[in-house]
């Protein structure tokens, strides 16, 4: 679902261990999330929530490896890190206020120099700690990192959380709602479906639209009379020009792709389908999670 002016994104939460981070979502998210964590689709790193409101979907997803300085990564899994931080839009730091900052927190900065990604101090637990004592600490990271904001917090509490949620939303792109606002629990059948779509997508065009497309599934929902299910899905291009070719002359095409790929909904879903599909150019689209959820370790 496309809005003008909407904005989304993703953000990555790091930190050693027991800042906070999982309160904070747990705070910020609460009703509204979207645990997704063990499907198919989610990125590698993992999607740990979803919050969603009138103008801002914002996609908080995990990066192993970077929180465990002692764990022995290779190489190689340590870049992989590293470059999944990369096509995040945002990086929350959260530390804890009540402590100096500490060796995880030199090593996490470290890996944080090397990138461009717009990050924001978090500094967590200031109901442990008297408000005079806080400046100090906020100087001993900013000596060492740019941020593109510094949000003091209590997750436990819910303090200033509402400020941080918008400092980010100042920073994410226009972009589509990637998962459906009112999604509380994820809809299994919905990576089949969208690659059910894809899969039809490149049948259809043969080579002319490159592999890199993607279908986000907007909204699956029974009608209800229970006998059909609405499905609405959007097909995210890069340029213009694709546009044309997976339409086609009159709308022929989509039509085609629509038909067949209903055929194979209904089948999975064993009831009648009604597919609405758009699409929609996305520039960058593949940046944002598509290139995230190629880099994924299948463990
Ligand atoms: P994580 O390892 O970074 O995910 O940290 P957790 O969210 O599991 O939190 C670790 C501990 O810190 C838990 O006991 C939390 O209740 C506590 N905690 C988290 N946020 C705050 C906060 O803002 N204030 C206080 N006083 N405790 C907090
Ligand atoms: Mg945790
Ligand atoms: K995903």
């Amino acid at each position: 679902m496309f809005k003008e002016g909407f904005k989304s994104g993703f953000v990555s939460i790091i930190g050693r261990p027991n800042v906070g981070k999982s309160t904070f979502l747990n705070r910020v998210i609460g009703q509204k999330i979207a645990i997704m964590s063990d499907k198919p689709q989610t990125t590698r790193n993992k999607i740990q929530g979803v919050y969603t409101t009138e103008d801002v979907q914002t996609i908080f997803i995990d990066t192993p490896g970077i929180h465990k300085p002692k764990h022995k990564l290779g190489d190689f899994m340590m870049k992989v890190a590293t470059n999944a931080l990369r096509e995040v839009d945002a990086i929350l730091f959260m530390v804890n206020v009540t402590e100096p900052k500490g060796k995880g927190d030199d090593f996490i900065i470290e890996k944080l120099k090397e990138l461009d990604t717009p990050i924001i101090l978090v500094m967590n637990k200031v109901d442990l700690i008297h408000p005079n004592d806080i400046p100090p600490i906020i100087e001993s990271y900013k000596n060492e990192l740019e941020f593109a904001a510094v949000v003091p917090i209590s997750a436990l509490q819910g303090n200033n959380v509402g400020p941080l949620l918008e400092e980010i939303a100042k920073i994410l792109p226009e972009g589509p709602m990637y998962y459906p606002a009112d999604q509380v629990t994820d809809h299994p059948e919905r990576f089949i479906i969208s690659e059910m779509i894809r899969e039809k997508v490149l049948q259809k065009t043969r080579d002319e639209v490159p592999h890199s497309i993607a279908v986000a599934i907007d909204q699956i929902k029974t009608r209800e009379n229970g006998n059909m299910v609405d499905v609405h899905a959007t097909i995210l291009i890069e340029r213009d020009s694709q546009k044309g070719i997976i339409i086609g002359k009159r709308g022929a095409l989509l039509k085609e792709i629509g038909s067949e790929a209903r055929t194979d909904i209904e089948m999975l879903l064993g009831t009648k389908v009604y597919l609405n599909l758009w699409v929609k150019v996305q520039k960058d689209w593949r940046n944002k999670a598509g290139q995230l959820r190629e880099l994924g370790f299948r463990d």
